[in-house]
């Protein structure tokens, strides 16, 4: 799938970032993009995209410092320099592209208060679906990013086509800050999304038996609202001594696809059997049932979803269409809705991974959490604006009639 990113903030272009890197080093040229931020030392920090493509906006307001958490400057900002940033989204191009996904950290100002307002504007100019792939706060970073990362989302859910999010505090590992944890998280993200998105592409093995092509990830979005990645990769495959997948060197550490999955490429261990059909078929609906119960980019009740889209990504020996379908079915008797997509992706591997894309999902804890603590405290600043009148009111003073 031809992906136009759009990093915005600070998480927003690190992650663009590697996307882009991920896409060269698998030989692709899939996705291109651009990022954008109110902090120029932020930009700076960017290593695969050229300094044209990156773009600081901002700068009579808050001359290139950032917005500070505050994500109503970051939107004002989007507002007023629309017109540059599709400018500079029109130079890279965008005629050939299936969907433009906007990414950043929804509790900061920049990427917070922009991505809502760019994804209006996208979806005005464009035709291309447009995805947001937000990053919500873990709690410990403070109750101002919970807010602005609530008051975030729930315009993003109205302006983008979907909202994919991927929870910090869910992946952070206990003892671990936030902080520390940024470059894995990123490249946990990246994997998913990465290997999605390529899917349909053609590699060394041609297209997968089963393809998902960029029409079955957009029609299991359709639905909009908030989405949610599982992910499960297997043991290391054993390999043949001859004629197996990793046959030559040049594949088995060649780093373009072998990688994609997210795990060191092993040598191969002769004198072990390939697996066979009901043994690749049962391993199969294993890894998919395992991306799907396991941890999730959003930790959510699946049985809340209405569409899904299981992928199954590994080497064709490995890959096999019973395991799918079956999976398939798996999945369906265990979401809200009916519609499941799904194949095989063919890459040079010596694993096999699913993705379970488990799309509109009717309840997640810390969306439920979020949303309920903006709501106290909108109720909290009508409280304090009805104590502020009634106490100059009592002075005699009614501001309303001043
Ligand atoms: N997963 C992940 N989260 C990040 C990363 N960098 C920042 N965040 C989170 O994203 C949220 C917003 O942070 P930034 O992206 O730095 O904010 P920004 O959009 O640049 O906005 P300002 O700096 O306030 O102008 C916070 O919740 C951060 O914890 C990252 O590399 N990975
Ligand atoms: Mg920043």
């Amino acid at each position: 799938m031809r992906v136009f990113f759009i990093g915005f903030g600070q998480a927003g272009g690190k992650l663009v970032d590697m996307f882009l890197a991920q896409d060269r080093k698998l030989g692709s040229t899939s996705f291109r993009g651009i990022v954008i931020n109110t902090a120029r030392t932020d930009l700076m920090g960017i290593k695969n995209i050229p300094m044209e493509d990156r773009l600081l906006i901002g700068q009579t307001m808050v001359k290139g410092h950032g917005v500070g958490t505050d994500n109503v400057t970051g939107a004002k900002v989007a507002a007023d320099e629309i017109d540059t940033i599709i400018s500079a989204i029109d130079r890279r191009g965008t005629h050939d592209i299936d969907a433009f996904v906007v990414c950043a950290g929804l509790g900061g100002g920049t990427g917070s208060g922009g991505s809502p307002v760019l994804c209006r504007h996208l979806k005005r100019i464009y035709r291309e679906p447009v995805y947001a792939v937000g990053v919500i706060p873990a709690p410990e970073e403070g109750r101002l990013y919970s807010l602005n990362a609530a008051r975030s989302l729930s315009t993003l859910v109205n302006e983008a086509d979907n909202v994919i999010v991927f929870d910090n505090s869910a992946w952070k590992n206990d003892g671990e800050s936030v902080k520390s944890a940024y470059e894995r998280l990123n490249e946990e993200i990246v994997r998913r999304f990465g290997v999605l998105f390529h899917a349909g592409e053609v590699s060394k093995y041609g297209v997968g038996e089963m393809v998902v092509d960029s029409s079955e990830i957009i029609n299991t979005l359709r639905g909009g609202g908030i989405s949610s990645v599982g992910y499960a990769i297997s043991e290391a495959i054993p390999m043949t001594k001859s004629g197996g997948k990793s046959s030559s060197k040049k594949d088995s550490n060649s780093g373009l696809l072998s990688g994609i999955l997210g795990k060191k490429e092993k040598k191969a261990e002769p004198h072990v059997d390939i697996a066979s059909g009901e043994d690749k078929s049962a391993k199969i609906i294993g890894l998919v049932r395992r991306s799907m119960l396991g941890r999730l980019t959003l930790p959510c009740d699946y049985s809340t979803a209405e569409r899904a889209l299981v992928l199954v990504a590994g080497p064709p020996s490995e890959l096999d269409r019973k395991g799918v379908e079956k999976s398939k079915s798996w999945v369906e008797e265990n979401i809200a809705g009916v519609e499941v997509r799904g194949g095989d992706y063919p890459v040079d591997s010596g694993y096999v991974a699913a993705v379970v894309l488990l799309a509109t999902i009717g309840d997640a804890p810390r969306i439920r959490e979020l949303m309920e603590l903006a709501k106290e405290a909108k109720e909290e600043v009508v409280k304090s604006r009805e104590r502020s009148h009634t106490a100059m009111f009592e002075d005699g003073v009614d501001p309303l009639f001043e």
